[in-house]
């Protein structure tokens, strides 16, 4: 039988089909291989092939299921990579990730490698269960239509003892927003108890609905071991919670599939906090997209999802974080749509630029930017509100600043 080189997997001619997987990836090789070569390395290695191209266990059936580079452009070192869905799994996002983001990133003479998108064929989409609430569940909740979410993170990030916390985000709560979530290290402190925090808050929570007469949210961070996790999410249903936070990236895909299984039928969102994310993404020559990230995140079933914010202070190219945006949110087969969270550096005075580029179809997210107001938390709320108010009666916002003092201090200190 014919060995198999790296150069094998290339097959230009080859018409992806419906059923096949397509990844497109960019590369930079080391000057000792070709071209060809390192193309052919990655459909090799993703799917069936070794280094060694002469198997003594190869099987002419076998060649059928081998990755097809089907698209290269030699300029920009891109290529399109179509995977027979007979490779993968359905229903495991491990196993689908342990393919095409697996060893290839480690490959000696491929000096550079990104997944840049990723596109699966309906099978594999049919066997994830996407969003549960999506967005217009978490519409439904809040009862808000047309405006961005609000929400606020409690600050600092550790540190509160359970008691402070809760007020804390009960003064956020009366301010205005309508999220108040924990932060992404959060979990069970020795200063803060997991069992004694979720309570409290949520008794706040309930506290600030009856002031207000607004629905209010609480996003606690369940980020755990699995088991932990379950026990976690149990305690908030058990307490009226409607929502847990997950750190989906440090927690990993099998995680993150489990407890959106666990928490089927229980009407319970998953905020999705993406920790750790540049650590793939960041490098634009090497890792993973958060594009890719944020379509495995929204098949397997994240209602929210961190997504960037271009105006903040995270670091995010303004084209790819719109192409993020429209991933989560466009019409996909059956699942529901992801509500994009911006979060990271926020504060009352760039509400107008964030709804400038994003629309209203997004979680606005301000921990410094809230309670780093001069006048405290519920203040910073208030302005905070108070600038999304401005925005959708068509007000400019130091126009509405001047009879708004919360706002008008926010805009002083940070605009
Ligand atoms: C924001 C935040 C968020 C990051 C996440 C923080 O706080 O709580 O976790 O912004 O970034 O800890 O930094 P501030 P991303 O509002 O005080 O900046 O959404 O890019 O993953
Ligand atoms: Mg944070």
């Amino acid at each position: 039988m014919r060995g198999m080189r790296y150069e094998d997997y290339l097959e230009e001619s080859y018409e992806p089909q419906e059923t096949d997987l397509v990844c497109e990836f960019r590369f930079e090789h080391d000057p000792s291989v070709s071209f060809e070569w390192a193309a052919g390395a990655i459909g090799a290695e993703s799917s069936i092939g070794t280094w060694d191209p002469h198997l003594s266990t190869m099987r002419e059936e076998i060649r059928e299921l081998g990755a097809k580079v089907f698209w290269t452009d030699k300029e920009d070192n891109r290529v399109k990579i179509a995977y027979p869905q007979d490779l993968f799994e359905p229903r495991n996002m491990p196993q689908i990730l342990s393919s095409i983001t697996g060893n290839i990133f480690g490959l000696s003479e491929l000096t550079r490698l990104k997944l840049l998108d990723v596109n699966f064929p309906e099978e594999i989409i049919n066997g994830f269960s996407g969003p549960q609430l999506g967005i217009s569940g978490v519409r439904e909740l809040t009862g808000i239509k047309d405006r961005p979410l609000l929400g606020t993170i409690v600050k600092p990030k550790l540190g509160l003892s359970d008691e402070q916390h809760s007020t804390v985000a009960y003064d956020a709560w009366r301010g205005g927003v309508e999220i108040v979530k924990d932060d992404e290290n959060l979990a069970d402190m020795s200063f803060n108890r997991f069992e004694d925090r979720i309570p409290k808050t949520l008794d706040k929570r309930d506290e600030a609905e009856d002031e207000t007469g607004e629905k209010k949210l609480y996003f606690p961070n369940i980020t755990a071991p699995l088991s932990e996790m379950k026990r976690r999410a149990d305690l908030v249903i058990d307490h009226g919670g409607e929502y847990v936070m997950i750190d989906i990236l440090t927690t990993g895909w099998s995680a993150l599939q489990e407890m959106r299984d666990y928490l089927e039928g229980k009407g319970i969102g998953i905020h999705a906090h993406r920790a750790q994310h540049a650590a793939y993404t960041r490098l634009e020559d090497h890792g993973i997209s958060m594009l890719a990230i944020a379509k495995f995140a929204r098949l397997v079933g994240v209602d929210n999802l961190h997504a960037g914010t271009i105006v903040g202070k995270m670091e995010g190219e303004k084209q790819e974080i719109l192409n993020i945006y429209d991933s989560l949110r466009s019409n996909f087969h059956d699942l529901k749509r992801t509500i994009p969270v911006a979060s990271g550096g926020l504060h009352p005075g760039l509400v107008d630029d964030l709804i400038d580029i994003f629309g209203t179809d997004l979680v606005t997210q301000a921990g410094g930017g809230i309670h780093g107001h001069p006048d405290g938390t519920e203040s910073g709320a208030r302005a905070m509100r108070q600038a999304v108010e401005a925005r959708t009666q068509g007000i400019e916002l130091q126009d509405y600043a001047e009879d708004h003092p919360e706002l008008a201090k926010a805009l002083e200190k940070w605009d």
